[in-house]
């Protein structure tokens, strides 16, 4: 059974921090309530990755939270993580979904509605969708339009979140987009505190119900 809970999505940045400091920003926000994780690491090797995704899932295990990889499916499948996560230039959700089978969660990155629809005729699960702000994170993006969000959500009958730049004073725009959850990279791996940054961000996307 896929334990999909995609309300508040908290999504990994390694950036300037030490392993030990990562691992510890992931079990706070585990603490404060995220429902799922995304290992997101774009410089490291293949074996740099699987070992710290290693890592990073015994934590979200012991917190039963599902943790997402980020653009592959071997590094997913190598840790057992229970998804993965792909882009329009990673590989095709279709091939995604075939490797990782019907059990694991797949989820995608989807700008447009074209793209929404392929992606989940295609087997996603989920779908990410913005930049709806401008972020500071590092990503080849564009915005993302709240009308298009909207669409978007009207569109396909999976999950969908909303990406980028969002933080608990902003995402009043948002409020009636039908949105499932909301994804957070530097909201939570910024803040002083990641967990009390999660359950704050969590109140926040509560409220909007
Ligand atoms: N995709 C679209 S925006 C983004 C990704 C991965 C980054 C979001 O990061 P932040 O720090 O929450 O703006
Ligand atoms: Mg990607």
């Amino acid at each position: 059974m896929k334990n999909l809970d995609t309300t508040m999505y908290f999504i990994t940045d390694s950036t300037n921090y030490s392993e030990d400091e990562l691992l510890y920003r992931v079990e706070e926000a585990c603490k404060g309530g995220v429902t799922l994780v995304q290992l997101r690491e774009k410089e490291r090797t293949t074996r740099e990755y699987i070992t710290l995704a290693e890592k990073v899932h015994k934590i979200t295990m012991r917190y039963d939270i599902p943790l997402i990889i980020d653009d592959r499916v071997d590094v997913a499948l190598v840790v057992n993580a229970e998804g993965v996560h792909v882009g329009q230039s990673d590989m095709p959700v279709k091939i995604a979904r075939k490797l990782m089978g019907d059990n694991k969660i797949v989820g995608a990155t989807a700008k447009t509605v074209p793209q929404a629809v392929e992606a989940y005729e295609q087997g996603a699960d989920y779908l990410g969708v913005g930049a709806i702000y401008p972020t500071t994170t590092k990503v080849k993006t564009v915005l993302t339009s709240v009308d298009t969000l909207k669409e978007i959500v009207n569109a396909v009958p999976i999950k969908v979140n909303a990406i980028g730049g969002l933080n608990k004073n902003n995402i009043h725009v948002l409020k009636g987009s039908g949105i499932d959850g909301i994804c957070a990279v530097s909201a939570i791996m910024k803040a002083e505190s990641p967990c009390n940054a999660a359950k704050e961000l969590k109140e926040a996307f509560d409220e909007l119900q």
